[in-house]
């Protein structure tokens, strides 16, 4: 065969070779979404309103060292708003494949199980009208906009002390591994670092965080940190003598961070600096979870 004769590549005409490349986006955007499809929007909406003689069960996961609630702030952020306003309830043990929407918390009244610590509070303010004291409507738009600029902002700082920095990732995975029982430490391990860890990663990453410098993550996060502590002041609680849910948002959160064991030293040397939320959150652990006989953890059902 000589060389003019040898194998060549058909040549496509401009609109051949534009349909080809529509069909071929299309086909890998079908099997991307297909592998993403975890994503599920569920249609029924969760409970707003229960029956106030039932009991309140609050899943979710365990305390992660004796002086922090729990390993997650949300589950801490209920608890610590049940205890403000001294409804009783039964905390048991549970992982987000357990929960209702995959998340953690939520908790079962009743025939109702309510996920989401947003809604598990407003369903508890509906059902047990009389356990909360009113807030103003400034008080109150005040409370919400704290409470989401903690856990949809400032939240994001924590969260790369806590799972992205490595001195914060070793911490909580030690942590995490010493929290169950020896003959399941060797596949919570693999889970953590071959499917928890990429997700964090990815879930910072697509948040926006995960793509600046560790100095500039930190000098957001310190700069909210100020704001939180701008805020509370020298006031007991952060709109006056009175807990509310923002406080139960802040003290979740801080709570957390403030773990002696599973952070990131630098983390804990940032918000030592800010003293006030240090009492503060101390003074609420105090105030609040020095005392269990009401509020019994189990891991049984
Ligand atoms: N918006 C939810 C967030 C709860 C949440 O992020 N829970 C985490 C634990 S801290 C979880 O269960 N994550 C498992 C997952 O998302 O797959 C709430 O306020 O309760």
């Amino acid at each position: 065969m000589s060389k003019s004769q040898s194998f060549r590549l058909p040549t496509l005409s401009t609109s051949q070779a534009l349909g080809a490349g529509l069909a071929a986006g299309a086909l890998a955007l079908y099997v991307l979404n297909r592998r993403r499809s975890t994503y599920k929007r569920v249609a029924d909406n969760i409970p707003r309103v229960g029956d106030e003689s039932d009991e309140i069960v609050l899943y979710g996961f365990d305390r992660m060292s004796d002086v922090v609630a729990s390993f997650s702030p949300y589950v801490s952020k209920v608890e610590a708003w049940m205890r403000f306003v001294g409804l009783p309830y039964t905390k048991r043990l549970a992982l987000p494949a357990q929960a209702p929407r995959g998340q953690l918390p939520f908790i079962q009244h009743g025939d109702n199980a309510v996920p989401d610590s947003e809604f598990i509070i407003k369903y508890l303010q509906r059902t047990y009208p009389e356990v909360d004291k009113p807030l103003s409507p400034e008080q109150e738009a005040l409370s919400v906009m704290m409470s989401h600029f903690i856990e949809d902002s400032l939240y994001y700082g924590l969260f790369y002390h806590r799972w992205i920095h490595p001195a914060g990732w070793e911490s909580i995975k030690g942590l995490v591994l010493a929290s169950v029982p020896k003959a399941a430490r060797i596949p919570v391990r693999y889970q953590l670092q071959a499917s928890v860890r990429p997700n964090m990663v990815t879930k910072l990453h697509q948040q926006g965080l995960g793509r600046l410098s560790e100095a500039d993550i930190n000098m957001l996060l310190d700069e909210k940190l100020a704001a939180l502590s701008q805020m509370l002041g020298e006031k007991k609680y952060l709109l006056g003598q009175e807990p509310c849910v923002a406080d139960a948002t802040a003290f979740g959160f801080l709570d957390n961070a403030l773990a002696s064991e599973g952070v990131n030293p630098d983390l804990r040397d940032m918000l030592s600096q800010y003293s006030n939320l240090v009492a503060y959150t101390e003074r609420i652990r105090a105030a609040y979870f020095d005392m269990e006989m009401r509020f019994e953890t189990t891991s049984e059902e």
